[in-house]
């Protein structure tokens, strides 16, 4: 806690004026100006950027293309040192990195720790795996000649990273790609380019050469898309929504060049199933976790809980009683528990959200507003109670949270409705009968199930995390897949008798 209370005025120590812009050598820069507000007061300027031009973004490619045969040839075991070495910098800078989360994305205390401890599990955890998987193994075959499988980096990766993890996720896609020997364009969420910027220095610093890492702030639009038209990149890796995550696809596909690889982290329907065995204390408790923490802007979050008749009134009271104590406010105060949401945009889909469920939904309760929320981008957390599913039509992105009754017959259909969806990334269960937990966790099409507790906040190399379906592509990040979907492999075979011909060879057929 005292940890804690430092790193709060450290925040406001902080100079409330950072800059960031393209890091491309060479390039001439060219780009607007963008100002960056704080979320939870939208009067305190916070700094500004520059976007990349589409000068930048081609020189970026050309240095990319040009940067990346060296790279590759540095021994795996080196480029694990140096993102190792970024681990340890990113440890020994956590406040100026939390500070920078907390101005610009809205993130609470509590979670800039998270973000940055994620952000090193991520660096050491790729790091770690690419020493063990980049040592050529050597395979079985027939006498006289030895074969050799290697794993070598595709090319030039663009990773395009969310404003909700801008340190983490951020981190994650690039060290990965970096990890496997590819050349890197990072393009993080506009809303949160002043950290991506700080953690690409950070690499740099650590030794990343700037060709081999560079950096294009910009919007989607024009940045995103020239980036993913380019037949000179080998694969994209993004964390965003679904329907971006489809758009990339478009435009990979479309290009003439070799099928790229896409890597796609999206959105979620997350839902939590309760039956009249859980404990009610404990489930709201876990239910109010996974739906508010980080404003409930975690594609991670809960967003329906489906509790069973028979708890159904005592635990819709207690989610009344308990959310009539959250403390919705400022994210650089410690007694915090809700900050605001990411933007003006965000808040008016939420709005638009609480305006639909007005006239088809029972509010169970809204969260108040605490002092000074006025400027910010504030949206009181909610709960509702739906008859259905199909009430919902998509993600909402923001501590809003639905509940549904369901009845004992009901089981198989609450778990059918949920796949029904088409999403599916995580499942929360409480129940204390192991056979309904089997039967539930059997049945459901979802990436990540948390038993009893909530189900937020995967921890990197221990559950690995990812969805299926329109939740995405998989492999699941900080899971032992991630990595080698990066690298291509390479099959070596070497002609080893002392001749050099091949004996055998009338009969290889
Ligand atoms: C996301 O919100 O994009 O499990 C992913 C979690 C985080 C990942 C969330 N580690 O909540």
């Amino acid at each position: 806690d005292d940890q804690l209370r430092q790193l709060a005025a450290q925040i406001d120590a902080a100079a409330a004026d950072w800059r960031a812009g393209p890091l491309v050598p060479g390039a001439q820069p060219g780009g607007p100006m963008v100002e960056v507000t704080n979320p939870a007061d939208r009067r305190q300027r916070v700094g500004q950027w520059q976007a990349a031009d589409a000068a930048t973004v081609e020189r970026a490619l050309a240095n990319a293309v040009a940067a990346q045969p060296a790279w590759d040839a540095t021994p795996a075991a080196s480029r694990a040192a140096i993102l190792e070495h970024a681990a340890g910098l990113l440890e020994q800078r956590m406040a100026q990195y939390i500070a920078l989360c907390t101005r610009e994305a809205g993130k609470t205390i509590p979670d800039g720790v998270a973000e940055v401890r994620e952000a090193v599990d991520f660096l050491r955890y790729y790091a770690g795996q690419a020493r063990q998987l980049f040592a050529p193994e050597a395979l079985p075959g027939p006498t006289g000649e030895s074969n050799t499988l290697q794993l070598a980096g595709r090319g030039v990766f663009v990773c395009i990273s969310p404003w909700n993890f801008p340190l983490a996720i951020f981190l994650g896609q690039v060290a990965a790609a970096l990890a496997a020997g590819n050349s890197v364009i990072a393009k993080p969420a506009e809303q949160t380019t002043l950290v991506g910027w700080h953690a690409v220095q950070l690499l740099h610093e650590a030794g990343i050469p700037t060709d081999v890492l560079q950096y294009v702030p910009g919007d989607g639009a024009s940045v995103g898309a020239a980036l993913t038209a380019d037949p000179r990149v080998a694969g994209v890796a993004f964390t965003g929504s679904t329907d971006t995550a489809r758009a990339i696809n478009r435009a990979m596909a479309a290009r003439d060049a070799a099928i790229g690889v896409l890597i796609a982290e999206t959105g979620g329907q997350n839902a939590l199933i309760a039956d009249s065995s859980a404990l009610p204390e404990q489930l709201v408790k876990d239910a109010l976790a996974s739906a508010f923490t980080s404003a409930g802007q975690r594609c991670s979050a809960a967003r329906v809980l489906f509790v069973q008749a028979d708890i159904a009134d005592k635990v819709v009271e207690m989610i009344a009683g308990a959310m009539a104590e959250l403390q919705v406010g400022d994210p650089a105060l410690l007694s915090t528990d809700v900050g605001p949401v990411i933007d003006t945009d965000a808040k008016c889909l939420l709005d638009e959200h609480a305006g639909r469920m007005q006239g088809q939904a029972r509010l169970i309760a809204e969260a108040p507003l605490g002092e000074g929320t006025a400027h910010g981008t504030f949206f009181a957390p909610r709960a509702w109670e739906l008859e259905s599913l199909s009430q919902l039509t998509r993600e909402n992105f923001g501590p809003a949270l639905h509940v549904i009754r369901w009845k004992a017959s009901e089981l198989d259909a609450v778990v059918d409705a949920i796949n029904a969806t088409g999403y599916g990334l995580t499942l929360g269960i409480h129940s204390r009968i192991d056979e309904t937990v089997e039967r539930i966790v059997q049945r459901a099409k979802v990436g990540n199930v948390y038993v009893n507790r909530n189900q937020i906040g995967a921890v990197v190399g221990v559950q690995p995390f990812g969805g299926q379906n329109l939740s995405g592509t998989g492999p699941k990040a900080g899971g032992p897949h991630y990595l080698p979907r990066f690298a291509t492999e390479k099959t070596v075979t070497i002609n080893t008798t002392a001749a050099g011909g091949n004996a055998s060879l009338l009969t290889l057929g």
